[in-house]
């Protein structure tokens, strides 16, 4: 690569060099970037979806999308006009020292495969029916399209197209409906096969995975003295396992799989789509021929890549990875930390090297989603989630996690798209505490609209965010809010037998009855109360985290995926606002950065595309103060991304919420450094409470014995709490 830095000319020719766009929203062009689609007349076919979708809804919605899109765009170009060269030259040396120390623990010695099947709901729908396997077909509905065969492809046709922008593309167009049993059953197939190969394999979605090769291929392919291998061998046998085990999957499923061999997730996912279908990629493990491998690298191909973050770089005139490093001095000025060292990985062709580095450990969220014709049918509705919600656990299960902050996606028939977030009271995976709480939300949502017209959806989608595994939580222990308040309880039937109770409910605490004590009813209200506030419900949530031993802020953003540190729940939600407001990490989520790994490619998990301003977002909290609701417009390709099991960490620059308001629920005194600080001090205050109580009792005794009962108590006091 050269050392060009990026210059303010660079940048002018970069803006003239707009791509041509269909003369409608560009948020609907076709996106080419997918196998079976190269050589298209992308200029005509846009020009159908643009007559075909005009005056609709779905037209109106992108229209609007990419107006904001647009003004965003303008004011990233106004920025850069007033970039100095001496600030881009800086910039650029700064992105050379990060450079070099990419560069310098760049690491080449694990042998990564992605496979990835081929069309793969559509291959398994023609398996099932020859009729079909001649037909350019797409497997979908009229509304939203899954997948389509490679005939159809040469329409145009593609995933995350409405159905009836797909049958104007190609009128002959067959679209089948999906059948998830079988591609779950053909999924479990693969996956057996990829486990002779790394046990550990990493599966991503039914019908993708990455696998760790390099012990299989020490192990099975290493010389009997050497113990290691020469590099060519390395490679050629390499290339012969990954040929072995696609033929095992096509003789067990009669399926195909293509994939990429590279020495990082990234690199692999890129070359598993150089020649598909039904072929493999190698790329050796060799540093000139990865630079010229992403040299001409389009940005697009690049998984977290999308629409709305390529209209930027191709704003600056950034069209290939090799133009990421040219402008790399511009992009660190305009882009946040998390975007710019993305950048530098990709230009310079780096990516996750060990598989458990990014797996269950970094996941930040496990969620699906589903595209249905448009209803109000409360029962469909119902019934839908509880589906989403049964595969959710389900999928929970399969990868042994657990999580405790529910996210209900909804789409809406004019396509707006609404998250709205609960937490849960504990950790579970389990569908019968999943289901009630995702029913009690969309119930929510549907008695908010009533008013107006009946909730109409076309898309419901349910995320589980705030992970933790199951092993993890069980060797979680620590005194805890939730013990301390146990603590009292136990204490207080020791001195007062008619004091409360305690009931379990769906694994939340619930107090009822609870009398006796003021301070007992003081907890109870603070943080139980029935009445509680948007505060008693944050620090319900709160007493969970500690319960838990979660670092306070375990709360994971539904938008940036980011874990903030969040003391409270209102905390959180503007955390949430400024995300929503904030453009770069809009852009990452939307993007998908370094979702190299989630699975996700082309698709996206959130698309705040152009639509995430304050203006379009809707923050509400309800009086439970336990849902997060918001708005954001979706692009064109699927936005929850659906086959996301794995998601990034987009490590926040902001930290939201302070442990400021953490306050006693007992004596109230605020301003806590920390929950531990303030589990300890609630330990201490209850000790005094309880103390001051057992004082109180002597106090109907004679004034001289009291005195020296206090002082007694107080000693004999803190030695029994000890013990408790
Ligand atoms: N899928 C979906 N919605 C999308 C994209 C994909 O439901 N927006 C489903 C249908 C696909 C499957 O996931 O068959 C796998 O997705 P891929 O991106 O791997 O696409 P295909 O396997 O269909 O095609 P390719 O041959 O390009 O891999
Ligand atoms: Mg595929």
């Amino acid at each position: 690569m050269g050392e060009s830095c990026g210059t303010m000319e660079d940048f002018a020719e970069g803006t003239s060099e707009k791509p041509a766009c269909m003369s409608g929203p560009q948020t609907l062009a076709l996106n080419t970037h997918k196998a079976g689609m190269e050589g298209l007349d992308a200029a005509k076919i846009n020009e159908i979806i643009q007559k075909a979708s005009e005056g609709s809804k779905f037209y109106q919605h992108k229209k609007k999308c990419q107006e904001r899109l647009d003004a965003k765009i303008s004011d990233m170009n106004r920025r850069c006009m007033e970039l100095t060269q001496d600030q881009i030259d800086k910039a650029t040396l700064q992105m050379d020292e990060l450079a070099k120390e990419l560069k310098d623990n760049r690491d080449l010695s694990r042998t990564i495969a992605h496979v990835d099947m081929d069309m793969f709901y559509a291959a398994v729908e023609m398996r099932d029916d020859p009729s079909l396997r001649d037909k350019p077909m797409a497997v979908g509905g009229v509304g939203m399209l899954s997948t389509s065969n490679y005939a159809a492809r040469k329409f145009g046709v593609r995933a995350a197209m409405p159905g009836f922008i797909g049958k104007k593309l190609c009128p002959e167009l067959v679209i089948v409906k999906p059948d998830f049993t079988k591609y779950k059953a053909a999924s479990a197939q693969v996956q057996e096969i990829f486990k002779e190969y790394d046990p550990n394999f990493s599966q991503m979605s039914l019908d993708e995975a990455y696998l760790d090769l390099t012990e299989y291929l020490k192990k099975n392919y290493s010389g009997p003295d050497s113990g290691d291998l020469v590099y060519d061998q390395f490679g050629t046998a390499a290339e012969e396992v990954v040929h072995e085990m696609r033929r095992k999957i096509c003789e067990a499923t009669r399926l195909t799989a293509s994939a990429g061999i590279a020495p990082n997730t990234r690199l692999a996912k890129i070359c598993s789509d150089m020649n598909k279908p039904n072929g493999q990629f190698y790329l050796p493990p060799d540093v000139e021929t990865i630079q010229e491998f992403v040299k001409t690298l389009p940005i697009r191909k690049v998984s977290g890549i999308g629409n709305v973050m390529e209209q930027h770089l191709n704003a600056l005139g950034i069209t290939t990875c090799e133009d990421l490093w040219h402008k790399r001095g511009i992009l660190m000025l305009l882009f946040s930390e998390t975007n710019y060292n993305f950048f530098l990985d990709l230009a310079l062709g780096q990516g996750e090297t060990i598989l458990s580095n990014w797996t269950e450990r970094d996941r930040k969220s496990i969620s699906n989603e589903t595209t249905f014709k448009g209803t109000s049918d409360k029962n469909v509705l119902f019934d839908t989630l509880d589906d989403l919600c049964q595969e959710l656990s389900d999928d929970m299960k399969k990868h042994d996690i657990v999580g405790k902050l529910l996210t209900l996606k909804i789409k809406t028939i004019d396509f707006q798209v609404k998250t709205r977030t609960s937490p849960l009271a504990d950790y579970t995976n389990c569908v019968t505490v999943i289901q009630p709480k995702a029913q009690q939300i969309l119930q929510h949502e549907m008695d908010v609209c009533s008013h107006k017209q009946p909730l109409t959806l076309r898309l419901m989608g349910v995320r589980m965010s705030t992970l933790a595994s199951k092993a993890e939580i069980g060797n979680m222990k620590q005194t805890t809010l939730f013990q301390v308040v146990n603590k009292l309880k136990n204490k207080k039937k020791m001195s007062s037998p008619a004091t409360g109770n305690m009931h379990e409910h769906n694994g939340d605490a619930e107090f009822s009855n609870i009398g006796g004590s003021v301070q007992v009813k003081d907890i109870t209200v603070s943080v139980l109360g029935s009445n509680a506030n948007a505060e008693h419900a944050a620090s319900l949530s709160e007493k969970y985290r500690e319960k838990e031993n979660i670092p306070k802020g375990a709360y994971s953003c539904p938008v940036c995926n980011k874990e903030v540190q969040a003391s409270t729940l209102t905390a959180f939600n503007e955390h949430i606002d400024k995300c929503l407001e904030n453009d770069s990490c809009n852009i990452i989520n939307g993007e998908e950065l370094g979702k190299n790994h989630d699975n996700g490619s082309d698709r996206k998990e959130h698309n705040n595309d152009s639509g995430n301003g304050a203006d379009n977002s809707d923050i509400d909290t309800n009086e439970d103060g336990i849902f997060t609701f918001y708005d954001y417009d979706s692009d064109f390709e699927s936005d929850f991304d659906r086959k996301e099991k794995q998601e990034n960490a987009n490590p926040c620059t902001e930290s939201f919420g302070s442990d400021d308001s953490l306050s006693c629920p007992i004596c109230h005194q605020t301003n806590f450094p920390g929950v531990e600080k303030l589990t300890l001090h609630i330990d201490e205050c209850l000790d005094k409470q309880l103390l001051k109580e057992e004082s109180k009792e002597q106090d109907t005794k004679s004034s001289q014995v009291q005195q020296k009962r206090k002082y007694g108590s107080e000693s004999k006091g803190k030695k029994k709490l000890k013990m408790c």
